[in-house]
């Protein structure tokens, strides 16, 4: 909740700054939006205990709009700006290298009133001579429409997976509805959804769909019958998002879950098999003739046609059918025993590592580790080495007086322009836990990205390079990696690659899984955790790596933390 309200706050100041509004209030705005995303608890639960009021920053202006969050699910101010801006031009702030302030130059001077018209100004020319603008920033504004097209109509899996689970929640309240179950892109774990799609059993499908028309979010339905229903609805983290309700018969139900959840390829490979044996399958279940021999569950339409039950992460029709039951064993969420990729108080982490450390043991881990930022990532407040040495201190006495949980000492430490490293051996090697990750320069072509990331999987005291390609879902495309060299270096030195769970990285992607898996690469799964919540993201990792086929026996922060630690120290063959 306190990141929807945080989204509100800076979209306010973004509307405000659009329309070229007073500096001190749009500054304000963007403050309070950081104070309220950075809050460790949630902001209902500190108004009621009276201590958002003694937060410096938050007034009483800023509290009556979270009240009125709070009971109405939105806030007039953003609503009113809303309304008074042309809608295309927030539009503009989705391109990557445009911000409010010069949305707002090209609409006062040149009319731009939406993407469509921003082009239309660039191809006559007229960006370029604005001030402030010049022909670098018109190529960066093109090459980010372009990469807006790409990704155009797709919601990363962080953002539609909460939706379709409240969802499917509400629709689970339903006076008649009985069963609910999250089909398509969703179950399947991809990184990007086109829509969410819901399955139900209900007594009244009318009614039911009807119902669902209704509900809070609702800002467009695009279709209502007794079977279907499709809405679109507003995403509480920006966007808007359709949703298929289908409500289906108790009989046919794991038809329609297998035939829903897809992919479209594995279904038509299905529909294959069932036709070489004579029999039809579809939505309603598997018929010989008129005879229905399976559809109830899903597994027993895979059993039926001669193969083990399939997970959903596997149906992309990428050798899970020709593999006959001989299916990878998966790994899977309960087969974690630590994340080791999280930040704390010491660097731009939330949460100090006696909470991490709680919050870990709760999810049931049996270790954490704790990777701050190294000093040349300096927005992310990084560590120098004396910090970095002064951060250990702390977690080592931390980790004294703990039972249960380990906590291990590390670091995310930059893999420098040239590609050194950002702290010295000597320091490294006072460290259980060291991952290398590119923050900076990712422009750099091929060969030189290429053989930054292999001299730090040279390194001894590396242990794992952390989110490999760089992307961010939507934001930034990969670096141009060689990834057959790094993956083959990544196994040659026995250092692992990061599966970093944060859903807007998914870095390795699925089909990188698979390639460290034929390699016989270690991955390790991380979050990337800012605060204790994030250590959640973990589940979003656990999907990708399932898509990519990943073992358990693969899988570093599988082991436990005996044999992590074995491993961890043989690495610098001590
Ligand atoms: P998305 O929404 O683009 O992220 O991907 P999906 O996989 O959720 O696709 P969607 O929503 O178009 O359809 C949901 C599932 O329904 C899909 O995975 C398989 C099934 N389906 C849809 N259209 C067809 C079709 O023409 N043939 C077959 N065999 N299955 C289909
Ligand atoms: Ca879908
Ligand atoms: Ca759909
Ligand atoms: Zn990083």
């Amino acid at each position: 909740m306190n990141r929807e309200i945080a989204i509100i706050f800076d979209e306010i100041a973004d509307l405000l700054e659009i329309t070229g509004g007073d500096r001190f209030r749009i500054n304000s705005y963007r403050r309070v939006s950081r104070i309220i995303d950075e809050l460790p608890e949630s902001v209902a639960d500190l108004l009621e205990k009276g201590k958002l009021q003694k937060i410096p920053g938050i007034g009483k202006g800023t509290i009556d709009r979270i009240q009125e969050y709070l009971s109405k699910g939105k806030i007039s101010t953003h609503q009113e700006l809303l309304t008074s801006v042309p809608a295309g031009l927030l539009d503009l702030l989705r391109i990557p290298s445009l911000g409010p302030k010069k949305a707002h130059t090209l609409h006062q001077e040149l009319g731009v009133k939406d993407i469509d018209s921003l082009q239309k100004a660039i191809a006559k020319g007229k960006v370029e001579k604005l001030d402030g603008f010049g022909k670098k920033s018109v190529e960066k504004i093109l090459e980010g429409i372009e990469f807006l097209e790409r990704s155009a109509g797709r919601t990363p899996l962080g953002i539609a997976r909460p939706v379709a689970e409240i969802l499917a929640q509400t629709v689970a309240e339903f006076a008649g509805v009985k069963k609910v179950e999250i089909a398509g892109s969703v179950r399947r774990g991809k990184e990007t959804i086109g829509d969410l799609d819901l399955l139900c059993v209900a007594a009244d499908g009318f009614k039911t769909i009807k119902t669902f028309t209704k509900i809070r979010g609702v800002t467009e339905v695009v279709a209502a019958g007794k079977t279907k229903g499709s809405v679109v609805v507003a995403n509480p983290l920006g966007g808007e998002i359709q949703v298929d309700l289908r409500v289906v018969s108790k009989e046919s139900l794991g038809a329609a879950l297998q035939y829903f959840t897809g992919s479209k390829e594995h279904n038509v490979r299905l529909r294959e098999l069932a036709i070489n044996k004579g029999w039809k399958l579809n939505e309603y279940g598997l018929f010989k003739g008129d005879e229905m021999i399976a559809g109830k569950d899903e597994a027993g339409i895979y059993k039926k046609l001669g193969l083990k039950f399939i997970p959903p992460e596997l149906r992309e029709d990428r050798g899970e059918i020709e593999c006959k039951g001989n299916l990878p064993d998966l790994i899977g969420l309960d087969d974690i025993q630590g994340d080791l990729h999280v930040h704390c108080t010491a660097s731009d982490g939330r949460n100090t590592v006696e909470q991490l450390a709680a919050a870990a043991q709760k999810r049931g881990y049996k270790y954490i580790g704790i990777t701050d930022h190294s000093k040349s990532s300096a927005i992310a407040n990084g560590l120098s080495a004396d910090e970095l040495l002064e951060s250990v201190e702390n977690i080592r006495k931390v980790n004294k007086k703990l039972k249960g949980v380990a906590v291990l000492a590390g670091t995310e430490v930059d893999i420098l322009a040239d590609g050194s490293l950002d702290y010295p051996d000597k320091v490294l090697a006072k460290l259980d836990w060291v991952i290398a990750s590119i923050h900076s320069a990712q422009g750099q072509g091929r060969d030189r990205i290429t053989k930054r990331s292999i001299a730090a999987l040279e390194n001894p005291y590396v242990h794992a390079l952390g989110h490999p390609s760089g992307r961010l879902l939507g934001q930034r495309d990969a670096m141009d990696l060689d990834w057959e060299k790094v993956i083959s270096k990544a196994a040659q030195t026995n250092t692992a690659l990061e599966l970093n769970c944060s859903w807007q990285r998914l870095d390795l992607n699925d089909l990188h899984v698979r390639q460290a898996m034929e390699a016989g690469c270690w991955i390790v799964i991380c979050t990337d955790a800012h605060d204790i919540e994030q250590l959640g993201q973990i589940d979003y990792g656990i999907q990708t790596a399932r898509r990519g086929w990943a073992t358990k026996s693969r899988v570093l922060n599988a082991m436990p933390i005996t044999k992590i630690k074995k491993w961890l120290s043989a690495k610098h063959g001590g």
